[in-house]
């Protein structure tokens, strides 16, 4: 991790600020944590779960029972949802998060329909698509899925999308290893869902990538639309996805990712953000420039794509070379698929007014069968096909890559002639102006300091008159933007209470929450609440830092020295 250092200064104060945000992250951070626990919820005689909602329309619940929907009227769930009320809630809570890291327990009681919050923005509601629009095929494919969640996945998608626009759902099961999830899933479509819904079972563990290939192989609309195993579709999302499709059979195009937590499954709206990428080739969230904000059907370019939702004409997925089938279980084709609509002669495009919700969970779940670091080899493979020279910028944070082996190339290095595509200098300079050419091994060492606690002070009471306190904690800055404390926490903005202070939390290394922008006006910009860093009370000795709308105090100003 090309690292630098990242020190915070206070004067005159024995305890540093940070030294208090600390504290203050771990108890916001554990409270929340004991808020998330239930443990102590007394459990009274016969008490059942009861949510606060109004019932909804009836469903068959996993087990063959006769239940009802809830309809989550409110973006807050009842905390109720989570409770745990006897042995059994505790271990389906507890496996749930071993196997797929976020809490099923809640996810299994919410059943396999609920209404999601609108997140549109109001014009949306008012706008007109055209009603001649592409059919679609819905493409999931999946690895040890909840099996709530995956049916939530499915449900939502047949609940929320007009009848005559839905071609068909493909799911492709890639080789799951959870018994239970095969057995119900065969009775459950049988039973419910034979109509509409195709399923595809993978003889071995393909990954994500050809996974996808093969689902689409089975697909018969004109556009295939692909979907994690553990979203829900809002009101009207599809339309807004293919009309620009229709428009031109080049566009690619991805829905504004809505946020469901892995804690609560409290579906929240996300920021309007568009794809960029770091020279680590992570995707990363970036703010979108002004210059894009103002197209008639509200579409932003994007420089590249999350990776697991997005519409595109069934044959130009073809004609642009499908996925590169030499890449393993999961990561680094989105940034391919992306580099390549650009170079090739397409486009890719957010439009705001379609949203899907997907679990962003705290860690991936699953590994590769043997073991192996898939991100890196699928970079590499990218970085060979796409790159040109600005490969080097990969190898130089990546050095040990620099002789490994990436499999044979040559058939993905000659779609890139066949489609006569640009370079990637065109790219950069087109598409993702933003990004940052650096030589590489540029030295860095820098240091922060908070210009608003500059000022020396004096403490009121005791003779501790002031001297300079340096020190304290070493936060490394790294190429991803993170501010990581002690090589594994990283500084986090929950996504679901942005009015929290910001927390200490693991690393995830995807941006968003836990990429800290030092830019303009020397602000650590919050790419995903859309605000800065800034100490809370410059004048207490309880320096604390907070998240506020960014503007000129001097509370705000963070300079890299050193
Ligand atoms: O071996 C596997 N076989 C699979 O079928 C591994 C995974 N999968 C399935 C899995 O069950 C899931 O439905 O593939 C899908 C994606 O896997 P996730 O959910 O573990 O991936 P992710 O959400 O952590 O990661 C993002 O980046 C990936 C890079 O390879 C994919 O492109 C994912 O689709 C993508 N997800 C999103 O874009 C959702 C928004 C996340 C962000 C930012
Ligand atoms: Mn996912």
């Amino acid at each position: 991790m090309g690292s630098v250092t990242l020190r915070y200064f206070c004067y005159g104060c024995l305890f540093t600020s940070v030294t208090w945000s600390i504290l203050l992250f771990l108890y916001f951070h554990l409270s929340q944590e004991s808020r998330l626990s239930f443990k102590n919820v007394p459990v009274q005689g016969q008490h059942r779960f009861q949510p606060r909602f109004t019932r909804g329309p009836a469903i068959l619940r996993r087990d063959g029972s006769q239940g009802h929907a809830m309809e989550a009227l409110k973006p807050d769930l009842s905390p109720e949802l989570g409770m745990i009320f006897n042995k059994q809630d505790q271990e389906v809570r507890d496996m749930g998060y071993h196997k797929h890291a976020f809490n099923v327990l809640i996810s299994n009681r919410l059943g396999y329909h609920r209404d999601v919050p609108d997140t549109r923005n109001d014009k949306c509601r008012d706008r007109i698509y055209p009603v001649a629009l592409p059919t679609a095929s819905i493409v999931i494919c999946f690895y040890n899925e909840a099996f709530s969640a995956l049916l939530r996945t499915i449900h939502s998608v047949l609940d929320r999308t007009p009848n005559y626009l839905l071609h068909e759902i493909i799911l492709v099961d890639d080789h799951s290893e959870l018994d239970d999830l095969k057995e119900d899933l065969d009775s459950y479509i049988q039973q419910h869902l034979q109509k509409k819904v195709k399923l595809v079972r993978n003889e071995k563990r393909e990954g994500l990538i050809r996974g996808r290939m093969i689902g689409a192989s089975h697909a018969t609309g004109e556009v295939l639309v692909f979907l994690d195993s553990h979203c829900e579709v809002n009101e009207a999302w599809l339309q807004p996805l293919l009309t620009p499709i229709k428009e031109n059979r080049k566009n690619v195009v991805c829905p504004v990712i809505d946020i469901i937590s892995a804690d609560t499954l409290v579906y929240s709206p996300s920021p309007i953000v568009r794809g960029g990428f770091n020279w680590g080739l992570h995707f990363k969230w970036d703010p979108v420039p002004m210059s894009e904000l103002n197209s008639p059907d509200g579409a932003i370019r994007s420089p590249t794509m999350a990776g697991g939702l997005f519409a595109m004409d069934r044959n130009y997925f073809y004609e642009l070379g499908q996925y590169d089938r030499g890449m393993d279980i999961w990561g680094g084709e989105n940034l391919e698929i992306s580099f390549r609509i650009w170079m090739c002669g397409g486009q890719l495009l957010i439009v705001p007014c379609s949203r899907v919700g997907h679990i962003f969970r705290k860690r991936r779940p699953y590994g590769s069968p043997g073991g192996q670091d898939t991100m890196a080899h699928n970079s590499l493979r990218l970085a060979h096909v796409w790159m040109d020279d600005y490969k080097e910028q990969y190898f130089a944070l990546r050095p040990e890559l620099r002789n490994s082996d990436y499999g044979d190339i040559s058939e993905r290095v000659a779609i890139r002639k066949r489609l006569q595509c640009h370079s990637f200098k065109w790219y950069l300079d087109n598409i993702y102006p933003e990004m940052q050419v650096s030589s590489p091994h540029k030295p860095q060492q820098p240091v922060f300091i908070n210009k608003g606690l500059k000022r020396p002070k004096v403490l009121q009471r005791g003779q501790m008159f002031c001297v300079f306190v340096r020190v304290l904690q070493e936060w490394a800055y790294d190429e991803e933007h993170e501010l990581i404390l002690a090589g594994l926490l990283c500084l986090d903005m929950s996504e679901i209470r942005s009015s929290d202070p910001p927390r200490l939390m693991k690393c995830h290394g995807s941006g968003g929450s836990q990429q800290w922008t030092l830019g303009k006006n020397n602000w650590l910009y919050q790419v995903s609440v859309g605000q800065c860093l800034a100490v809370a009370d410059p004048l207490s000795i309880k320096g604390y830092v907070t998240m506020a709308i960014c503007d000129d105090s001097r509370s705000q100003q963070w300079q890299l020295e050193g």
